[in-house]
């Protein structure tokens, strides 16, 4: 077996752009999954190399386990992406990865780094269910925890993580902080705001919090008047790593990589240019700052992601191990082609310089890339805090024109069938793996018979459906079709 990655053993060829031991932190990220290390951090690095700043290095902050460390550490901070298009794949090795910390094992030290003087922006990708938000937005003050970070415990939370930061910076002097969420989520940097908003309101109204939470709130406040929120738009592909990717990685570097990722080769960083303090030159690295993101990011969700979500549901339920397979069914195609078309496309102001037609056709044919392996089971994961983002916000606009949202109700019957069914035509089983699961399967274990029992079942759930979406007759008895022609197969 060949020996492990690291500034030691890597070939000369393979060196990065830049040596992480030259760099020093001047950036939090929170989150440090595959999605961060193939896309922000590929950015960042490009763009030290270019201006030969060493100011930006990363810490990375993995939310959950330690294996992230372990993984980076023993090869201090180097790893690879490995690109995976029509030709055969490339690989580089990246250098922007400072420090490696583990929040559950030391939290203290997340809170130390985000209020380290040095360090003017946090970056984060947690995942839709990481921000721990009500269904609109807002904090989910009941999140138990929540509660634990708001009585004053070392914050496991990301919003507790946040503040805490900001209330040590407050105290320290340490300057303003930008704080930009890299989520698939609607208007990311304002969501995060409120969120942040809502924490330092709930500090002095949890009854066992101590003395200290006071003045914490009046900091945690100040501080957020000069954190700024900008929003962006992130956009790659990045399927789970797989033995065969770490092994193809070797063949090509000459060195074992633990922390590889997998990618392809497109890569799209859209930023709201707010910022509150310096921040690395992405933009020379090709990220687009800009002052209006919402465009880009509206036609991002609702056309890939939603329809990544609908090839995942309709997708497994034909027993489709991956995206690729699954856009490879003519009638999926065809219905992938129609959400974009005929729900999505009419609810949206295309951004500057974007033809909606020629990317919906370019998203499809980043799904068709037979080398990226992505399957459905991953990209079907939590819908149901990635539902109300990807579809139905489309949804409601159609209906609001007056217009049947056919497809776009289609793709949510077909979560709701995913959900219910558990199994796809082979009999294979569907893992449901959703922050919601629990209620999820007693809703759908309770559905009334028929395809009506399940849509009633599914849209009680407040969390994912509103009252008044609930409610709405013409979206009820899309749902009801799509369902009955799903459990028909
Ligand atoms: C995917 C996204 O897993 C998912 O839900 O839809 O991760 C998607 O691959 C990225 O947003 C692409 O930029």
């Amino acid at each position: 077996m060949s020996e492990r990655l690291s500034s030691r053993s890597l070939p000369v060829e393979w060196a990065p752009k830049v040596d992480p031991r030259e760099l020093s932190i001047g950036i939090v990220h929170l989150g440090l999954g595959a999605f961060h290390r193939a896309h922000q951090a590929v950015f960042t690095e490009h763009a030290a190399a270019i201006t030969g700043e060493s100011r930006w290095g990363i810490s990375g902050v993995s939310q959950r386990s330690a294996s992230v460390r372990e993984q980076l550490a023993p090869q201090d901070g180097l790893y690879s992406v490995l690109t995976r298009g029509l030709d055969s794949p490339s690989v580089q090795v990246i250098g922007s990865m400072r420090e490696v910390l583990t929040a559950p094992e030391d939290p203290a030290a997340v809170v130390a780094r985000i209020a380290d003087p040095a360090v003017t922006l946090v970056t984060l990708t947690v995942t839709e269910k990481g921000y721990r938000a009500v269904a609109g937005g807002g904090l989910d003050l009941a999140d138990p925890e929540i509660q634990a970070d708001l009585a004053g415990r070392p914050p496991r939370t990301v919003v507790g993580q946040l503040a805490a930061g900001l209330v040590r910076r407050a105290e320290t002097g340490a300057g303003p902080l930008t704080i930009l969420s890299c989520d698939n989520l609607v208007a990311n940097g304002p969501f995060l705001r409120r969120l942040m908003e809502d924490y330092a309101a709930a500090l002095v109204s949890v009854p066992e919090a101590r003395v200290e939470a006071v003045s914490s709130r009046q900091r945690l406040a100040e501080q957020l008047e000069s954190t700024r929120f900008p929003a962006g738009m992130v956009d790659r592909i990045v399927p789970a790593t797989t033995d065969a990717d770490r092994e193809e990685a070797a063949r090509l570097l000459g060195v074992r990589d633990e922390a590889l990722v997998v990618a392809e080769p497109f890569i799209q960083w859209v930023i709201e240019d707010d910022f509150a303090g310096a921040r690395p030159a992405w933009e020379r690295a090709g990220a687009v700052l800009t002052d209006d993101v919402a465009p880009w990011e509206q036609a991002k969700l609702r056309m890939l992601n939603a329809t990544h979500s609908m090839l995942a549901y309709l997708g497994g339920l034909r027993g489709y191990e991956t995206i690729a397979e699954a856009v490879r069914d003519a009638e999926l195609a065809e219905l992938a082609g129609e959400l974009m078309t005929r729900d999505v496309v009419p609810t949206l102001t295309p951004p500057d310089g974007l033809d909606l037609t020629a990317y919906g056709a370019s998203v499809l044919e980043r799904f068709a890339n037979p080398a990226l392996k992505h399957r459905t089971a991953q990209v079907a994961m939590d819908g149901s805090v990635k539902l109300p983002v990807r579809l139905l916000g489309t949804v409601r606009d159609r209906l609001e024109a007056g217009a049947e949202p056919r497809v776009a109700s289609l793709a949510v019957a077909g979560w709701m069938v995913y959900v219910a069914a558990g199994r796809d035509v082979n009999g294979r089983e569907l893992p449901l793996d959703d922050p919601q699961a629990a209620r999820l399967r007693e809703a759908a274990a309770s559905a009334g018979p028929g395809p009506a029992g399940l849509v009633d079942a599914m849209l009680s759930i407040e969390s994912v459906f509103d009252k008044e979406l609930a409610a709405d007759k013409l979206f009820r008895s899309l749902l009801i079709e799509g369902v009955g022609s799903l459990q028909s197969h």
